[in-house]
């Protein structure tokens, strides 16, 4: 069956292999598991909530309006817990647009937020995420729409916690000579490193990154997973490493840091200003395995 719905979660089943399936919490429209011919691709911790108490830890969040905490106090966005409310609220699941792909849409919009949050933030709109799943593919699409009658601004991103055997032999690539924002050092530069790799807490930005540049996760020489972006111009590289997953009470186990690297890409950069009546989407689509490419900014 493509697609069941349970009273918290859907399962969305490849049509051609029933060990190929995801796992979509209603709750933050969360994906919380990717089945790939049985094997798990995505990093959950084993203290993540998934009763709606608290953003989930790991899968694949959705952050909407805001990323991270807003800077300017008069923004709209200011009053905002950390990246937004749409992955710390229940989306409406809205049914099966197509066979095959299977294709699932979810929902959310002001009358599904708590009138605290929707006093934080006092506008008309609609996110419709669009999911499926095939073969080696999941592709995640977000539409938001302004249905208000004054424009407002927003950041989007999909906070993607990818599963990987040892974070120590990952490397990211592809993203060489990209201006990038060091969250730890609060320092803007140019990535110089050919392939990223990881041997500390790791927290940047990349900023501007052509869509043509395919962001591969790879390990010990083998491409893992491929990240294709639509209209989602930054992405976010973040390993918590050890001190901070110890300080992240739903992170487990405290050494699962060895486990997952987060690729995130997003609109984080700057705000997107959506007029009102008007309608802005972006895309993720993950492929699995296939041969390493190597991109430089000959590309841009
Ligand atoms: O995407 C990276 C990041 O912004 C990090 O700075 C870290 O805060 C991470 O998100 C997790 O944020 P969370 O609010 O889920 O604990």
């Amino acid at each position: 069956m493509p697609v069941e719905e349970l009273e918290d979660r859907v399962i969305l089943t490849d049509v051609n292999d029933s060990n190929t399936k995801l796992t979509i919490l209603k709750f933050g429209a969360t994906i919380i598991s990717w089945h790939h011919q049985g094997e798990e691709n995505l990093w959950l911790s084993k203290a993540a909530k998934l009763d709606g108490s608290k953003p989930v830890r790991g899968g694949i969040p959705l952050v909407f309006p805001v990323f991270g905490k807003q800077k300017d106090p008069n923004h709209p966005t200011a009053k905002l817990p950390q990246h937004g409310f749409a992955r710390n609220n229940t989306w409406e699941f809205l049914g099966q647009i197509s066979e095959n792909p299977p294709t699932i849409q979810f929902g959310l919009g002001p009358e599904q937020l708590d009138e605290e949050t929707r006093l934080k933030w006092p506008f008309d709109f609609t996110l419709i995420l669009t999911v499926s799943i095939s073969g080696d593919k999941l592709v995640q699409k977000i539409e938001v729409e302004n249905t208000g009658s004054t424009p407002f601004e927003f950041n989007w991103l999909f906070h993607t916690y990818y599963h990987v055997e040892d974070i120590t032999d990952v490397l990211v690539n592809n993203l060489v000579d990209v201006s990038c924002y060091d969250q730890l050092i609060a320092e803007q530069y140019t990535e110089k490193a050919p392939a990223i790799s990881f041997h500390e807490e790791f927290d940047r930005i990349y900023q501007n990154v052509n869509p043509k540049r395919t962001i591969q996760i790879i390990d010990k020489g083998k491409v893992l997973y491929n990240l294709h972006r639509t209209n989602l111009q930054d992405s976010v590289v973040w390993n918590p490493w050890t001190k901070k997953a110890e300080g992240m009470g739903d992170f487990e186990p405290k050494l699962g840091f060895h486990n997952m690297v987060c690729v995130e890409p997003g609109h984080v950069s700057s705000m997107v200003l959506l007029p009102a009546k008007e309608k802005w989407s972006g895309q993720q689509e993950i492929v699995i395995g296939g041969e390493i490419k190597v991109q430089t900014n000959i590309y841009e």
